[in-house]
């Protein structure tokens, strides 16, 4: 059940304008500066006062900024977790001084799970099933080993840990997929390609697919296929997840195959879920994202649509 809350002091009568602390983990990939302008044009769209933290990547700016907001007394914390351990103490702290907190993005896992109101963000073992299901299909024609190497998001987020977990759940049916490297790139652009260039003196030719959990670190892995003299997309099958609009130019130019979405616009969906915890109002325990997937046959035709 939803954690329900004392209704604060003010209320919506009072006019009181609502404010909201925003502990954003920073701007580590195109998704995130993506989340991080929908979430401020969202709050300014509602009147709301958005006192907003970049933690630069670092859990503990997080944690610091929780306290200040709890310390400045503000009405709802929305938290976009790092990682998923290390929230128990401050969660209970937000708690103690009746401040709701909505995770976006990503999920914690915490001992008392009534510390957090409401997780906003996707099914990401399901975006990491779709991304195997793309290949299975993508690959249903062709006999022998199929050779994967994976980039993997954050260490120890939520995201990295269940995009990994879908994508194995879907192939250990079938054992011919072999993860044959596995190694974080932090879902930056950089750090994608120099992990790939790695892999790539390790394994060269051997490699027969590139499964990223993000289109940053898929997008700088592909520098690392053309600068080794492999066609990205040809000779190493790319797949990325985000479906930013980087991963719509590379499909464009030929240069990945399919990108699964994870949809960053979660701005509205934030808001209101900030002003009914606000309100003590009952909210579902997770407010899930609506995305699809996009495969370069239709990157072409649906780059106008995109809002990201
Ligand atoms: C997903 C989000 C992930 C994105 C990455 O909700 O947490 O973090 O997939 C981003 O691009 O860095």
């Amino acid at each position: 059940l939803a954690a329900t809350w004392a209704t604060p002091a003010w209320s919506q009568a009072a006019g009181k304008k609502l404010v909201i602390g925003f502990a954003q983990t920073g701007a580590e990939s195109e998704w995130r500066t993506a989340n991080t302008d929908s979430v401020k044009a969202a709050a300014q769209a509602a009147g709301y006062e958005l006192k907003f933290s970049d933690a630069q990547q670092k859990q503990e700016n997080q944690i610091k900024a929780i306290r200040s907001f709890i310390a400045q007394k503000v009405d709802v914390i929305i938290l976009a977790p790092l990682v998923t351990t290390g929230w128990d103490t401050v969660l209970k702290e937000a708690k103690a001084a009746k401040i709701p907190v909505i995770l976006e993005s990503r999920n914690v896992v915490v001992k008392d799970p009534s510390t957090w109101t409401t997780f906003v963000g996707s099914d990401f073992v399901e975006e990491g099933r779709r991304a195997a299901q793309w290949l299975l299909g993508h690959t249903k024609n062709t006999t022998g080993t199929v050779n994967i190497v994976e980039l993997q998001g954050t260490v120890g987020s939520d995201p990295a840990i269940e995009r990994k977990k879908g994508f194995e759940e879907v192939l250990k049916a079938h054992p011919r997929y072999k993860i044959i490297r596995s190694q974080t790139a932090d879902f930056t652009r950089a750090k994608g390609k120099e992990v790939m260039e790695a892999f790539l003196k390790a394994e060269g030719k051997k490699i027969n697919v590139l499964y990223a959990h993000n289109d940053d670190m898929a997008i700088g892995a592909i520098q690392a296929i053309e600068e080794a003299g492999l066609k990205p997309a040809k000779d190493i099958l790319v797949i990325g997840v985000d479906a930013v609009k980087g991963a719509f130019e590379a499909m464009i130019a030929g240069k990945m195959n399919v990108s699964v979405e994870c949809n960053p616009l979660l701005g509205p969906q934030l808001m209101e879920a900030a002003a009914k915890a606000a309100a003590g109002q009952q909210l579902p325990r997770w407010i899930k994202s609506i995305e699809g997937v996009f495969p370069a046959e239709v990157a072409a035709k649906e780059f106008p649509n995109r809002k990201y």
